[in-house]
């Protein structure tokens, strides 16, 4: 038998015409279940003067009300359940400012319909029932392990359940094992390829033949060198986790973006400024209506990415419409290292550890490796302190945010008055990777 091309061919294939019906089938369901079962749905749509009955398609969509991240904490950490507590199976969740993260819940049915996400781009991607697939996406709270995980089981494939971390036990067992499909993030794949280039294992000697990384902005440059690096072809794979986690979108043969799942997840671009919906081919903020998903039905959810949707004819035969990579953020999420890090965060523990709020965030990159530095400037009376208890106060403060954020930055504390002073708005943040092609 030939490898199959689409884990799920009719649909994946769909005519375009055909999926916008199912779409508005779908949303006009969805919107009567968040209206009926969900209160602060309810209230949002009162506010803007929205009855269920105004939406009879996806045309209609405009009419309804945005959420974001905001509601999702106002209403922590139950508050846009659209099914009773019971019916739900799973949790997973996001790093949020402040300790107050973003819990996303799953039914079963939630869990399937995601996991055949992530099936459709392990298959875009070549993998199928006899590959051995590596996963070193974390598992736990964060989506990236046990999307692709419950993926490639629904491939067929042979699973390890490897998680992110110890990196000399990744390259034994890709070894020992004939590992074909590696997934992680970019950055951790380059490093990878970066480690068996330092133990002079050449790219020839493995078994691989492709990865599937996301969870963070990459370049195709770095593609490349990954793609050098382990002697593979490297495919993108976005998504989130308040939308689900891995598999929202995939890239295909072509690589020239990455295909919505449209059948599930219904997106529109807006003007960040003003919410307007801009036409296809137009850069704005990717916002996503989930239309099936059943214990955490949002709507219109501003994901504050800055990307571009183009539906072309794919040579690959699916239909599904395309987002470009994205380029940036209209909030001030960094993702250093794979992980969200909004500069809110490290203010937090600042202030609770007792230094002042003048500090800047200097992330870098050497190579494929993000470096983190943090500069906080000490209060004068600190500043008396011994060479010593500074190099004291350093390590409890990397603990510190450690702790809030899960990765180590580098700490510098500096004399007062030494971080330069903006006129205007504070520049907290100097990002000096180039992140976007
Ligand atoms: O990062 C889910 C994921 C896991 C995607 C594994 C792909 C692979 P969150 O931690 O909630 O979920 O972070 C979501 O990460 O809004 C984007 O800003 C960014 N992001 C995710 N994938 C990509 C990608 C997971 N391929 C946030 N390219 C999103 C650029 C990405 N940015």
């Amino acid at each position: 038998m030939g490898k199959r091309k689409y884990y799920q061919p009719e649909t994946e294939t769909m005519p375009v015409e055909e999926i916008k019906k199912l779409q508005s089938e779908k949303l006009v369901k969805q919107v009567q279940h968040v209206y009926e079962h969900v209160p602060y749905y309810k209230k949002l749509m009162d506010e803007k003067g929205v009855k269920p009955e105004d939406i009879q398609g996806i045309e209609d969509l405009y009419k309804l009300p945005f959420v974001s991240k905001s509601d999702l904490r106002d209403t922590y950490p139950y508050g846009l359940l659209g099914v009773d507590l019971s019916e739900c199976v799973r949790i997973h969740s996001t790093s949020g400012t402040t300790g107050k993260r973003v819990i996303a819940y799953y039914t079963q049915n939630d869990l399937d319909l995601w996991s055949d996400c992530c099936a459709r781009a392990l298959v875009a991607a070549g993998v199928d029932k006899e590959d051995v697939v590596q996963v070193s996406y974390g598992y736990g709270l964060f989506t990236g392990g046990s999307g692709l995980h419950d993926g490639s089981h629904k491939v067929g494939s042979l699973t390890v359940p490897m998680s992110s971390g110890n990196t000399d036990r990744q390259m034994t067992f890709m070894q020992d094992l004939n590992v074909t499909c590696l997934c992680c993030t970019p950055s951790y794949a380059a490093y990878i390829a970066e480690c068996f280039k330092e133990k002079g294992i050449s790219p020839d000697r493995l078994t691989l033949k492709c990865g599937i990384f996301g969870a963070e902005p990459w370049t195709n440059e770095m593609r490349k060198t990954i793609e050098k690096g382990l002697g593979i072809k490297a495919y993108d794979i976005y998504g989130l986790t308040e939308i689900s986690g891995p598999g929202v979108s995939f890239e295909c043969s072509a690589q020239t973006g990455m295909h919505i799942n449209e059948d599930h997840f219904l997106a529109e671009i807006i003007d960040p400024e003003t919410g307007e919906v801009l036409p296809e081919g137009e850069k704005g903020e990717l916002v996503f209506t989930c239309l099936d998903k059943e214990a955490f039905p949002l709507i219109r959810y501003r994901t504050r990415d800055i990307c571009m949707l183009e539906r072309e004819q794919c040579s690959c035969g699916r239909t599904f419409i395309k987002m470009k990579k994205p380029t940036g953020r209209s909030d001030d999420m960094m993702i250093i290292k794979g992980v969200n890090v909004f500069p809110r965060q490290i203010e937090a523990v600042l202030l609770k550890e007792n230094y002042s709020e003048n500090y800047q965030i200097e992330v870098s990159r050497e190579g494929t490796t993000d470096i983190f530095d943090i500069y906080v400037e000490l209060l004068p009376d600190q500043f008396d302190d011994t060479v010593k208890s500074i190099s004291e106060r350093e390590k409890k403060l990397k603990g510190a945010i450690k702790a809030m954020l899960g990765i180590v930055p580098n700490v510098h504390l500096v004399a007062p008055k030494t971080i330069a002073r903006s006129e205007g708005k504070a520049v907290r943040v100097i990002d000096k990777r180039k992140l976007s092609d």
